[in-house]
C-alpha cells in the first residue's frame, strides 16, 4: 500500500519549492515529526562569499545540510528557507502558526530594524530561537539591539554556523518539555 499521500499537494509553508529532504519529510504522516521552520533573512544567500573573515566559508546550502543532519538526529522535520524580502519573511512566519512546532530564525539585517517581524513572531505563539553566526555584541553598536529577541525564548550568537545545530537541539528540548 505504501505511505498515503499528504492531504493536499501544498508544501507545509507554501510559497517556495521544497528541498528534497523536506519533500521526504512531508511524505511522512503529518504527525510523525514536529516541524521546525529554519528561516534566514537578507544576504544569508551570500554565505561563503560575504565577509568570510566574519561569516566563515560555509555556504547556505552547507548550513541547510547541517540543519538537516541535526534535525534527523533529533527527530525533527525542518523547512529551511531564505529570503531577502521583509514581507516574504513575515508571511512565512505567519504561515508557521498552526503548522510548525517552532521557529529557528536568523533575521540578519532585519534583526535591528523590523518591529513587524517581531510582531509576526509574537503572533505565532510558538517557541522562537534567534541565531546569529557572528557575535553581534562584539560588532558595531547598531547590531547590538534586536527587536526579534523580544519574541525569542533564546538567542545563540557568535558560534558560527554551528549555532544552527545548537538552536535545533535547544528547540528539541523545548518541544519535549512542552509535550
Ligand atoms: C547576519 C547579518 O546579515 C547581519 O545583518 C547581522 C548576522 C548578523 C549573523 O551574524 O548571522 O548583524
Amino acid at each position: 500500500m505504501g505511505i498515503p499521500p499528504p492531504p493536499d499537494k501544498k508544501p507545509p509553508l507554501p510559497g517556495h519549492a521544497l528541498k528534497p529532504y523536506a519533500a521526504a519529510c512531508y511524505a511522512l504522516p503529518m504527525s510523525t515529526l514536529p516541524l521546525v521552520a529554519v528561516l534566514n533573512g537578507p544576504n544569508m544567500n551570500m554565505l561563503g562569499l560575504r565577509q568570510p573573515h566574519l561569516y566563515g566559508n560555509a555556504t547556505l546550502d552547507d548550513v541547510e545540510a547541517l540543519c538537516a543532519e541535526a534535525a534527523e538526529g533529533l527527530g525533527l522535520a525542518i523547512d529551511f528557507r531564505q529570503t531577502n524580502g521583509e514581507g516574504e519573511l513575515i508571511t512565512w512566519v505567519q504561515q508557521c502558526r498552526g503548522r510548525a512546532a517552532g521557529i529557528v530564525i536568523n533575521p540578519a539585517g532585519y534583526t535591528t530594524t523590523s518591529i513587524a517581524l517581531m510582531d509576526a513572531l509574537l503572533a505565532t505563539e510558538l517557541p522562537v530561537i534567534e541565531v546569529h553566526i557572528t557575535n553581534i555584541h562584539r560588532r558595531e553598536e547598531f547590531r547590538h539591539h534586536s527587536f526579534v529577541s523580544k519574541a525569542a525564548v533564546g538567542v545563540i550568537c557568535g558560534l558560527g554556523v554551528g549555532g544552527y545545530s545548537l538552536a535545533l537541539q535547544a528547540m528539541a528540548d523545548i518541544l519535549e518539555q512542552r509535550a
